[in-house]
């Protein structure tokens, strides 16, 4: 009784996906929004015989049809939800072992730091962290060991790129797999299992979702090998999303291409409204021809995301900066329609040790902005006076 969209995901593109992959009408009742099955577990009709369904940790309609959307929204085979995009790469560290060796990206997401730096460590994992924008410091840091790749790109909040199919071959040369945190981008703008990634990785609590009304995360892959693997820690360490979650984000890929749009073309007025702003010192943007890695951008991705870093070159700067915006809001998170504004080093990258935040030019004056779909011109004018005050 479990859909099967492998023929729908090879049949058609990107908008008709994000509508209707994973979904059928409810063979009940014919409604075509799949229902929340808000339920813990399934009646049995008798001993030994179920309907496919047996315990909610285990199997959710509501979360599977998710699962298959976001899937093949990433062109990949198999999709695995989460509680959290942290829960997502914590279930994905669990495929290996003490003694394992990992090369993450220096710009990761503080929380994926942390959770390497103080947990995955802890229990006897080995972790080397390098500019995974650089693919010479990826390979130097292989070792035999070596099972998994982890890079994060554009990464959060710098904005740097990762060579994806670079990095694919370099990780795959040793034996490891390359996983790649694909959050910022959305699988609108980059699709990196195309580019040789075994593993997609999602905060859905993002873009996915779209309105900052949910919290979750995702796993894509198409290797059956690893999908079987990961299926089998989600339900043994159970970080699942709950029904209502799974629909809520569900409903947010609706739009994803709409949003997506919206975001990508605010994102590149402001990038270049920001530059040319006499109080920035810089602006962090893969749209804008200045960034180092523009090039390397335009050939892996589509559109380059409302997702905006600025360099104000003092403290007092960036602090008078959010806090005197008034459309933007001051606030973790990103990827919501509502445009979002941050301060990495004493909010989202917090729990990164100052010398290594500094060392990726993450710096007490760096402000981040995600912008929504709001009006571009009254974002701009909300962004004009409030660095007017800064
Ligand atoms: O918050 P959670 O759903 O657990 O996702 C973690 C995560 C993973 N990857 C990236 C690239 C992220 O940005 C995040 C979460 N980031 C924020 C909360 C933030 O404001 O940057």
């Amino acid at each position: 009784m479990r859909h099967d969209d492998s023929a729908e995901a090879a049949a058609h593109r990107f908008a008709t996906l994000a509508v209707h992959a994973g979904q059928t009408p409810d063979p009940t009742t014919g409604a075509i929004m799949m229902p929340v099955y808000q339920t813990s577990t399934y009646v049995q009709p008798e001993l030994g015989r179920h309907l496919g369904y047996e315990y909610a940790r285990t199997h959710n309609p509501t979360r599977e049809a998710l699962e298959r959307n976001v899937a093949a929204l990433e062109g990949g085979t198999h999709g695995i939800a989460f509680a959290s995009g942290l829960a997502a790469t914590d279930t994905l560290a669990k495929l290996w072992d003490a003694g394992d060796h990992v090369v993450c990206g220096e710009g990761v997401y503080g929380g994926t730091f942390r959770l390497f730096a103080k947990v995955f460590a802890r229990l006897g994992m080995e972790f080397s962290f390098v500019d995974s924008g650089d693919l010479d410091e990826i390979r130097a840091a292989m070792r035999p060991n070596t099972r998994l790749v982890h890079v994060e790109t554009p990464t959060n909040p710098m904005m740097r790129i990762s060579d994806i199919a670079g990095a694919a071959e370099i990780a795959h040369e040793g034996g490891a797999v390359l996983s790649v945190d694909n959050t910022f981008a959305s699988p609108y703008n980059q699709n990196p299992l195309a580019l040789g990634a075994d593993v997609v990785l999602h905060s859905t609590t993002k873009y996915i979702n779209g309105h900052s009304d949910m919290v979750g995360g995702m796993l894509v892959t198409s290797s059956d090998d690893l999908h079987e693997r990961l299926r089998f820690l989600q339900n043994a360490a159970g970080g699942v999303p709950g029904p209502w979650d799974s629909w809520l984000a569900l409903r947010g890929t609706k739009t994803l291409h709409l949003r997506m749009q919206a975001h990508n073309a605010n994102g590149q007025r402001i990038a270049e409204y920001l530059e040319a702003h006499p109080k920035v010192v810089k602006a962090f943007y893969p749209g804008l021809p200045s960034h180092p890695q523009h090039e390397l951008a335009k050939s892996q991705m589509r559109g380059f995301t409302g997702m905006i870093s600025v360099e104000l070159g003092t403290m007092e700067r960036a602090r008078a900066f959010v806090n005197n915006v008034r459309i933007f809001a001051l606030a973790e998170s990103l990827g919501g329609v509502e445009s979002l504004i941050g301060h990495p080093a004493l909010m989202t990258h917090a729990s990164v040790p100052a010398e290594r935040r500094i060392a990726m030019g993450l710096s007490d004056a760096l402000v981040r902005l995600s912008c929504g779909v709001e009006d571009v011109d009254d974002l701009i004018a909300d962004i004009d006076q409030a660095l007017a005050k800064a």
